[in-house]
């Protein structure tokens, strides 16, 4: 028969032993940073079980005190003998023999050492971390950490030296609502269905589960804060994402909005694309949504139970309507020029696309002189740092709050961008330009600080890393792989590649949520090539195949598909994309 473990008694023997065997815990300070979390936790729940024999003697000992001070105020200096006949000294002699005893036969215990019977719900729910989820739209990896000369930003490269930066991190389609509902869901794009702006996920999928839901039904307070999953077709969906997802009202992403009417001040920029003005930063959405995430945060660290926070910022994302200060991190001369501006040899035109995002629609095409190109990279950069620096007062809310030591944090782009390279402007390309994308993950008391890795990583792994780092089970349908053996040792590999896909034509929304493309194209990311078929959405032909050696050509700029080289590389790349494209896994 199994009997259930008997929770400890509330009075039980103490003494020498039992203090010695909590100091013996009270280990040195280490330098990592679940050593300082425990202890803090430890200073924290630590309290005083008192024994039988503890208690007795606490009792004399009250009762000896309350006796000697009668006597002292009853009786003149001169003659303190009290009803018992005890004296002043015998009096102050009981007591202080009663007080060692009860501190020797009382037990500090920890509230962590009490079994899981005793504890409360809410003591279970401390163990599990805290998750801050961070999405920025169109980042890609033009970063200080990832090793841009010029970028500034400080607050992503100081969370990149507490965490683990992911040098070889890809989207599973470089556009914003097919990637959200990818790694949101933690699913590939095909496998969803969802390779359009047009579709969404919970019309598709009523069912779906994206991880702060995932993460609430497990225990977690979770909360989604601007733009997270992003497109939602039906409102209501909106409600679906978390405990609640909330827009910041009364602002637009696009544009600046100044407190109490006051007029916006000149525009210091040309391009129409951008917006240069000395407006304070609260002139933007992503502040607000920052000012939300930092008063939440408080509300949050008083809550027992842990907490999932999606927080999402729609810059760098275009148009670059961004505060002077941030333009001015910048030198206009110091923006680097386009590199490489020509298009990959060899390249297939179907690689390629009408840059509608930056130029315009294809029978309304602008040109871009070259000082419009410099001033619209320039306000890419200016957008980014304004990002980073949103985030940098939400990591600073972290801290202050004391969270920080039991709050994992990932940060991602949701897809890259093309700035000119390739003569591309914007994303849905295969290219690592806007395929791959920034991957930071901060996991305190898991793997260094600082750490990078090379390691193939994608945003849908997302989903099974936070699980495996809180100790949840998986959904199932997951079609990632934590990423925690990497994040234990950044030489770790998981997979051996990634799968990037995006159609033709681009954007294919004129014909609606039914509308099919012309032509689907997918990239295998391995640690050395990027393989490229374009195939025939109905016939799955392939028209097109691209191949780049990323260790000899990073840029991409040549296309090797023809050459002899590709010709024994080929096969093998084509077998494990088709395994992939079919949901095998990598
Ligand atoms: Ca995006």
């Amino acid at each position: 028969m199994v009997t259930a473990q008997r929770p400890r008694a509330s009075f039980k023997p103490g003494g020498f032993s039992a203090i010695s065997r909590w100091l013996s815990k009270a280990t040195p300070p280490g330098p990592n940073a679940m050593q300082s979390r425990s202890r803090r936790d430890r200073s924290e729940h630590v309290r005083f079980e008192p024994s039988v024999a503890g208690i007795l003697s606490g009792c004399v000992s009250f009762f000896a005190q309350v006796r000697w001070c009668r006597s002292f105020v009853a009786q003149p200096p001169a003659n303190r003998w009290d009803a018992f006949g005890i004296t002043e000294i015998a009096w102050r002699f009981v007591f202080t023999i009663s007080f060692i005893l009860f501190s020797l036969c009382s037990h500090p215990v920890l509230a962590a050492d009490l079994p899981k019977q005793s504890r409360s719900t809410a003591k279970t729910a401390e163990a599990k971390p805290n998750v801050l989820f961070v999405v920025f739209d169109d980042l890609n990896n033009r970063l200080g950490c990832y090793g841009d000369p010029i970028a500034k930003s400080p607050n992503l490269d100081r969370l990149a030296a507490r965490g683990t930066v992911f040098t070889r991190a890809f989207c599973q389609q470089p556009i914003c609502g097919p990637s959200r509902a990818s790694f949101m869901s933690g699913r590939r794009p095909d496998s969803l269905g969802i390779t359009s702006m047009t579709k969404f996920l919970y019309d598709l999928h009523p069912d779906a589960v994206t991880i702060p839901q995932w993460f609430k039904q497990h225990g977690y307070t979770a909360m989604s804060i601007g733009k997270v999953l992003g497109g939602y077709g039906n409102p209501e969906h909106f409600k679906k994402l978390s405990v609640w997802d909330r827009r910041t009202g009364g602002k637009t992403k696009d544009e600046f909005a100044m407190p109490n009417g006051v007029a916006l001040p000149p525009n210091l920029a040309k391009d129409p694309l951008c917006e240069n003005r000395d407006v304070p930063d609260e002139a933007c959405f992503d502040t607000v949504s920052a000012n939300l995430a930092i008063t939440e945060l408080r509300s949050l660290a008083k809550k027992p139970e842990p907490f999932f926070l999606a927080l999402g910022f729609f810059k760098p994302h275009t148009p670059y309507k961004i505060p002077k200060r941030y333009w001015n991190l910048y030198r206009r001369e110091d923006i680097p020029a386009i590199e490489p501006a020509a298009r990959p040899r060899n390249a297939p035109e179907i690689a390629f696309h009408a840059n509608h995002e930056i130029l315009g629609e294809p029978n309304a095409h602008r040109m871009l002189d070259e000082e419009a190109k410099r001033e619209i990279r320039h306000g890419y950069y200016a957008a980014m740092s304004f990002a980073d620096a949103q985030l940098g007062r939400v990591l600073d809310a972290l801290d202050e709050l004391k969270l920080s030591d039991n709050t994992i944090v990932v940060i991602i782009g949701d897809n890259g961008f093309h700035l000119g390279e390739h003569d591309v402007w914007g994303k849905m390309t295969l290219f690592g330009w806007d395929a791959r994308v920034p991957l930071i993950i901060s996991a305190p008391g898991v793997g260094k600080g600082g750490a990078k890795t090379s390691a193939i990583s994608e945003l849908i792994d997302i989903f099974p890393t936070l699980t495996d780092l809180s100790g949840l089970p998986n959904p199932p349908q997951l079609d990632g792989t934590s990423l925690v053996p990497v994040l234990k040792d950044a030489a770790a590999t998981v997979k051996t590649a990634a799968l990037t896909q995006h159609p033709r034509p681009a954007l294919y929304w004129g014909g609606g949520p039914q509308a099919l493309p012309q032509v689907m194209g997918y990239a295998l990311k391995t640690d050395r090539w990027s393989y490229h078929e374009w195939r025939d959405f109905k016939t799955g032909e392939v028209v097109a195949k691209e191949l780049y050696d990323e260790n000899a050509d990073p840029l991409e700029t040549v296309n090797l598909a023809g050459t002899v080289e590709a010709a024994t590389q080929i096969p093998a790349l084509a077998t494990q994309l088709k395994r992939m494209t079919k949901g095998g896994q990598p």
